[in-house]
């Protein structure tokens, strides 16, 4: 039965009841709803941007696969919207919440004000205009929708009122109607064609050389379990992309590592080598396929994905099966006979061998300053079995997707989708996300620079993430490119790459947290112990080496082919 109910009270319940356990904003936005909040034991995370806020509901979302929440106020519209290309680009279902201008203010130059809709447009599943809080129960159930169903995303709302005021101090008849299947993702698990699975399985059945390549999807379905079965009935080598690192553990006989540009030479060697190649979860995009050159064009492809829309984007697929990931593994693992390694999986494993070989040494250098790769494997031999690691872009990204290997199959793997200074705040919001997991944030200096103030958030607020810091007093990633600009010519290339040697381990004690600053190899695992034992936020700043280089990614010749024409898609 609806009853008279304040805007205000109608949203806080909705939240709630749609399970919201933190929300992320900067202050003036939405008060008498976060008093509601409060009363109801949602916890209100202050940020010091709305940027930091929206990346903190990314990481929650990320990691709790569930609906991040974040807002703010009309003039911090465009800073919270900056925020949202990362979960659109990583696929986290986040709602944004803003105020906007009272009606009688539009067009006339109201303070502090700009178009929302344009802002939001460019980075949203949705966005859409609360003007009466009679709207918002269909609207706020719609943008739950949005985000979860399908591919996931950001969504938002526009709420009437600089604050969003005239929305949550209007009464009206309502009752809070809840989709808890919304709450989260997926939303549904929709099953394929099982005609289509059925040949699915007899051309992975038939393939002498096929290689599954595990993407996000995975990860958002919960289906790494089906792909470690799928993989060890059928003798089928994994790679997979950044966002589904953790789709197998490392020590798997199976596992490649990541393939494509952020990748282990080995996984791309034999991806492109591979007769037939089944995508699961993967946006088949740039990174994972190393500009659309692995898997080589024209290699067979089957895909599955839970957005039909996904299915031959980029390879043209033999067979494309629109389901959830899980459900559809476990269809295809009722159609396949079980069959038993042989000379292909053998040469898989001897390629991961080979890279390993390779790699070892650096690994287990003590050369000084600290070699990032030596770094990479004590945080590996250290990683809590139940971790969440959360990576920046930059060399971070590469040194985690190649050098860190999960080898618990509960440790999880967040990364950025390419924005620079995600990880750290991420990594604050996955905590509250997940609060019982030890959340570790891998990240360079250059990065963790753009939200150093959140540490003062994460000791306010008691969110005892870790995050280590490869700090090369620089953008690493960059100078390789910028010293070559330079090529000998005179000048100052550091200007366009280097920072100052600061020592974040002082700026953490500064703002209240544990500070460890480490310059030799043997003092990293001590000082990743001692973070974790603290029950505080703390910041381990590792002084690293930054002549150290990850080796680009192995490209097979001609290296465009798979830009340049698309073989003709057979019709069935
Ligand atoms: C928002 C944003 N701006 C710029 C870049 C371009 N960029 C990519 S990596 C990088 C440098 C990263 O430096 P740092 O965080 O110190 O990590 P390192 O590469 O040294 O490990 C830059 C500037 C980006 N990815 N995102």
């Amino acid at each position: 039965m609806a009853r008279p109910i304040r805007g205000a009270r109608f949203l806080a319940e909705s939240l709630h009841g749609y399970g919201v356990t933190h929300l992320f904003y900067v202050e003036a936005m939405l008060r008498h709803t976060l008093l509601a909040l409060e009363q109801l034991g949602v916890r209100r995370i202050l940020t010091h941007s709305e940027k930091a806020a929206a990346y903190m509901a990314d990481g929650y979302a990320r990691a709790g696969r569930k609906v991040g929440v974040c807002m703010a106020q009309s003039v911090g519209a465009a800073n919270l919207a900056s925020g949202l290309q990362e979960p659109r680009l990583g696929r986290a279902p986040v709602l944004a919440l803003t105020g906007r201008a009272a009606l009688l203010a539009e067009g006339r130059h109201a303070y502090q004000e700009v178009p929302h809709s344009p802002l939001f447009g460019a980075v949203c599943k949705s966005t859409a205009p609360v003007t009466t809080l009679a709207q918002l129960p269909v609207l706020l159930r719609q943008a739950f929708r949005d985000a979860t169903s399908g591919c996931p995303g950001p969504v938002h709302l526009d709420l009437l009122g600089v604050s969003g005021q005239e929305i949550e101090t209007a009464e009206a008849d309502l009752t809070p109607l809840v989709e808890t299947s919304y709450a989260g993702v997926p939303a549904h698990r929709p099953a394929p064609d099982s005609a289509l699975v059925r040949e699915a399985a007899a051309l992975l059945g038939r393939a002498k050389r096929p290689v599954i390549v595990a993407g996000g999807g995975v990860a958002a379905s919960g289906a790494r379990r089906e792909v470690a079965a799928l993989a060890e009935r059928l003798a089928i080598p994994v790679a997979t992309s950044l966002n589904g690192k953790a789709s197998l553990p490392e020590i798997h006989p199976l596992n490649l590592g990541v393939m494509g540009r952020y990748s282990r030479r080995c996984a791309n060697q034999v991806v492109s080598e591979a007769d037939l190649v089944l995508f699961v979860g993967s946006g088949t995009g740039e990174l994972v396929t190393n500009a659309w050159t692995v898997p080589r064009a024209g290699t067979p492809v089957v895909q599955i994905d839970i957005d039909p829309a996904e299915l031959g984007r980029s390879y043209p697929a033999e067979i494309g099966l629109a389901g959830d990931a899980r459900v559809t593994l476990q269809m295809l693992l009722a159609e396949t006979t079980p069959r038993s390694a042989g000379a292909w999986t053998a040469h898989a494993q001897e390629m991961v061998r080979q890279w390993r070989d390779e790699v070892a040494p650096s690994r287990a250098s003590d050369a000084l300053p600290i070699r990032p790769e030596r770094l990479c494997r004590e945080i590996e031999a250290w990683l809590p079995s139940d971790a969440i690691l959360v990576a920046d872009t930059g060399y971070a990204a590469i040194w985690a997707s190649t050098m860190i290997g999960l080898t618990h199959p509960a440790q999880r793997f967040l990364r950025s989708a390419g924005s620079l200074g995600w990880a750290f705040p991420a990594a604050l919001g996955a905590k509250c996300g997940c609060p019982d997991r030890p959340v570790i944030c891998f990240t360079g200096d250059g990065g963790f620079w753009y939200h150093l103030s959140e540490l003062e958030t994460a000791r306010r607020c008691g969110i005892p993430i870790i995050a280590v810091v490869n700090n090369n007093a620089a953008l690493g990633q960059c100078v390789g490119s910028i010293r070559g600009l330079y090529a000998g010519l005179p000048g100052k290339p550091e200007e366009m790459y280097a920072f100052s040697p600061i020592s974040f381990a002082r700026i953490a004690e500064e703002m209240g947290c544990l500070g460890i600053r480490v310059e030799t190899p043997d003092r990293i695992a001590p000082a990743l112990r001692a973070a974790l034992s603290s029950g505080r936020p703390a910041v381990v700043d590792v002084v690293t080496d930054l002549g150290c280089r990850p080796s680009g990614p192995w490209t097979p010749q001609p290296p465009h082919e798979a830009l340049q024409s698309f073989p003709k898609r057979r019709e069935t």
